[in-house]
C-alpha cells in the first residue's frame, strides 16, 4: 500500500517534468525522482550526444553481456586524434535537446550512469558540466571516478547547486563531459567501453543557491568554504590553453591574511600577448558587496604574492556595462607581497554614466553611479611565451577589502 502511494505521489510530481522523449513516448521520473535520459535503446538517444577532441566512435551495443538495462547500451571507442600528447577526448551529452527543460538543471541534484570497462586493466574517467556563466560558457570542477576492469560501475556526479550558483547559470546546462584517457593507437574494432542507463536526478525540494556572507569591509578573504568557488576563468582572443588552474591555497606561507589564499597557476603560452587571460569575481559576490556603500574616500585594496622569478605588467579591470572599464595596472615584485590599492573615487569617475543624445544633465545625474553599475571585476595578464613548466608562473592573492583613505 505504502509503494503504492509514493508511486502515485510519483506519478502527481511528474506533471511538470514529464514530456515527450523523441519517440513521442512519455518521459517519467521514476520512484527515486530520476529521469532516464538516455537507455540507448534507440538511434534516437544518439541525437544527444557529440564528441570533444576528435572523441572516436559511440555505436549503439546489442551484445546482451554490455546491457545494464533494456535490450541495448552504447559502447565507446574514445581514441581522440590518436597521438600521444594530444587532449583527453569526451563525450558530450545535452539533455536539452530531448526536451528544452532539461536544460534548467536548478533542481538537478546529479547526474547518474553506468559504464562498464571493457579494458583489462582498471581506468579513469573525469565527469564535469559545462554551465553558461555572465561571460562565456564554463566547465564545473571535473571529478575522477576509477573503473575497475571487466566491470559495471555506477557513476554519479553531484551538481553542486549551493557553490555552482555562485559563478555558474544553473538554468543554462548546455553539456555533460565525460573525459577518457587518451589513447595513441587507434583500434578500430575494439569497444573500450559501455554507457548504458543515463539519468537526471531531481530534487524533491528546492535545492541550496549562492550564499554569501562578508565581514564587514569584506569582499574576499578566502577564508570561508564558499570562497573556494567565488573565481572563474576568462580571457580575450586564443586563450583557452593558458586559462591559469586556480585553486584553494591553505598554506599560511602564502596567506598574507588568515591561512588561506588564492592559488593562481598560470602556464606559460606561445606568443606575447598573442591572447589575454584573467580571473574574475563571481558577479553575484560583486552585487552582495555593494561597492556603493563604500564613499569616495574609500579604497578596494588586496594583497598579492609573486612566486615566480619575474615581475610581469597585470592588470585589475572594473566593469560596467555600457561604460568605459577603470583598469589599473600592477606589478608584484618576486618573492614578496605587494599591496594593490584602488581608489573607488577613481572607479566612480572612469565608470560614470553617459550621456546619451537627448538627455539632459539631470537624467544622467539619476542613473546609477560607476560603483552602483559595477558587474564586473578581473585580474588579467598577457599570454607570456615559455619553453617548460619551469617557465610558468605562480602567483597568490590574498584579503580583497574595502579600507578608507589615510
Ligand atoms: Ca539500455
Ligand atoms: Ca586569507
Amino acid at each position: 500500500m505504502k509503494k503504492f502511494l509514493i508511486c502515485a505521489l510519483c506519478l502527481a510530481l511528474l506533471v511538470p517534468i514529464g514530456g515527450c522523449n523523441q519517440d513521442g513516448g512519455e518521459t517519467e521520473l521514476d520512484i527515486n525522482n530520476n529521469l532516464l535520459l538516455c537507455d540507448f535503446e534507440s538511434q534516437d538517444d544518439l541525437n544527444l550526444l557529440s564528441g570533444g577532441n576528435y572523441f572516436g566512435k559511440y555505436v549503439l551495443n546489442e551484445n546482451a553481456q554490455y546491457v545494464k538495462s533494456g535490450g541495448k547500451s552504447l559502447a565507446l571507442t574514445p581514441t581522440g586524434y590518436g597521438l600521444e600528447d594530444s587532449a583527453d577526448p569526451y563525450l558530450i551529452v545535452q539533455p536539452w535537446k530531448a526536451d528544452e527543460k532539461y536544460g534548467d538543471f536548478a533542481s538537478v541534484e546529479g547526474v547518474q550512469f553506468d559504464i562498464f570497462n571493457a579494458n583489462a586493466e582498471d581506468k579513469e574517467i573525469e565527469v564535469c558540466l559545462l554551465y553558461g556563466t555572465a561571460s562565456d560558457d564554463l566547465e564545473t570542477p571535473k571529478i575522477k571516478y576509477t573503473l575497475a576492469a571487466e566491470k559495471w560501475t555506477k557513476v554519479i556526479y553531484k551538481n553542486d547547486t549551493e557553490n555552482f550558483d555562485l559563478i555558474y547559470d544553473l538554468a543554462d546546462l548546455r553539456e555533460i563531459h565525460i573525459y577518457f584517457e587518451n589513447v595513441a593507437v587507434l583500434e578500430e574494432e575494439k569497444k573500450n567501453y559501455y554507457l548504458d542507463d543515463f539519468r537526471l536526478c531531481y530534487a524533491e525540494e528546492d535545492l541550496p543557491k549562492a550564499n554569501i556572507a562578508l565581514d564587514e569591509n569584506e569582499f574576499c578573504t578566502f577564508e570561508k568554504d564558499y570562497q573556494e568557488f567565488i573565481t572563474y576563468t576568462s580571457g580575450y582572443g586564443a586563450y583557452n590553453s593558458y586559462v591559469p588552474a586556480l585553486s584553494l591555497n591553505k598554506d599560511a606561507l602564502y596567506a598574507k591574511e588568515g591561512t588561506r589564499s588564492l592559488k593562481v597557476d598560470c602556464p606559460h603560452g606561445a606568443k606575447q600577448d598573442g591572447s589575454w587571460i584573467m580571473f574574475r569575481f563571481s558577479d553575484k559576490l560583486i552585487k552582495a558587496a555593494d561597492f556603493a556603500k563604500y564613499q569616495d574616500d574609500c579604497s578596494f585594496v588586496f594583497d598579492v604574492y609573486n612566486d615566480s622569478p619575474v615581475s610581469m605588467r597585470m592588470e585589475l579591470d572594473f566593469f560596467a556595462d555600457g561604460r568605459d572599464t577603470h583598469a589599473v595596472n600592477f606589478y608584484a615584485a618576486p618573492g614578496e607581497w605587494t599591496e594593490v590599492r584602488v581608489s573607488l573615487a577613481d572607479v566612480n569617475e572612469t565608470l560614470k554614466p553617459k550621456k546619451e543624445s537627448g538627455e539632459t544633465d539631470e537624467d544622467v545625474a539619476n542613473k546609477p553611479s560607476g560603483c552602483e553599475a559595477l558587474n564586473g571585476l578581473a585580474v588579467i595578464w598577457g599570454e607570456f611565451p615559455g619553453d617548460s613548466p619551469a617557465d610558468d608562473r605562480v602567483y597568490y592573492f590574498d584579503n580583497f577589502r574595502f579600507e578608507k583613505n589615510a
